[in-house]
This record gives C-alpha cells, structure tokens and sequence, in this order.
C-alpha cells in the first residue's frame, strides 16, 4: 500500500529496522549518511536501493530539513554507489517515489538505481 509521505517518520518501518542492524540486508556501500543494499525484488539486472542514515519519511522532509551535510553525504553516496557498481558507462536510472500518487511503499525515504539492461522510455 503506497503511504502517505505527511506522516511523521515511523520508527518502526523497514528501512530504520534494517539501519538498526535487527533485519539483514545484501549491503553494497555505508558510510556515516547512506547505506545501499540490493532490492529484495529486483525489477532490474541491477536494482540497488540507497537510503539516508537519517530519519526522513520522502524527499519532501529530506530536501526541507535535512543538514547540508546530510544532503551533500547522501547525493555523494549515490553517486559513488553508481560508480562503484558499474553504471555509469552504460546508465542507469536513478528514482524516488513520494507519497501515494507516486507509489512510495517505504517509509523512509529512499532512491532506486536500476541498470545492467536498456531500460526503455521510462518505467510506469
Ligand atoms: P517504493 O519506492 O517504496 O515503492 O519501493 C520500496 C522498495 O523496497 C521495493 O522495490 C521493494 O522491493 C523494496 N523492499 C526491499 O528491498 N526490502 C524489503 O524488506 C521491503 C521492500 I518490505
């Protein structure tokens, strides 16, 4: 069900539990902003999700309240996680879903990386 990115965060959503260590993922990169694992369901070849380490619900709260620090760490990292797994050269797409019209499932704002094929015009 997609959520409403209004919300206040919920400390109790998936992506905080596996920040916190109590639920494993496939991790690709950390650092003191960002961590980056594999999607449990991948829609591509290569579909990496990257979250901030902070507690933001969307791109709405990140990009208002978030410290430049937190804001520069995370776009440092996504773009290092691209690189790192070989994107670049070939492309990728990089996506944020917010709130319900956008279908964001996760409460906690995160960005997709899907790569490793042409992907089309755009992914509906
Ligand atoms: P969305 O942007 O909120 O719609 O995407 C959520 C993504 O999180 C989706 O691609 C799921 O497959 C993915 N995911 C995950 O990787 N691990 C999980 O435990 C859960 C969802 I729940």
């Amino acid at each position: 069900m997609p959520i409403d990115a209004t919300l206040p965060y919920d400390d109790a959503n998936i992506f905080a539990r596996i920040l916190r260590g109590e639920i494993p993922c496939q991790k690709v990169f950390e650092d003191d902003f960002a961590l980056a694992f594999h999607d449990i369901a991948p829609q591509a070849p290569i579909h990496i999700l990257v979250i901030p380490k902070g507690r933001y619900v969307s791109w709405d709260d990140f990009s208002a309240t978030a410290s430049e620090a937190e804001i520069a760490g995370f776009v440092r990292a996504v773009g290092q996680v691209a690189r790192d797994n070989g994107l670049v050269a070939p492309g990728y797409r990089l996506l944020a879903n917010i709130g319900a019209h956008g279908h964001q499932e996760v409460p906690h704002l995160h960005v997709h990386l899907f790569g490793g094929r042409p992907l089309g015009a755009m992914l509906s």
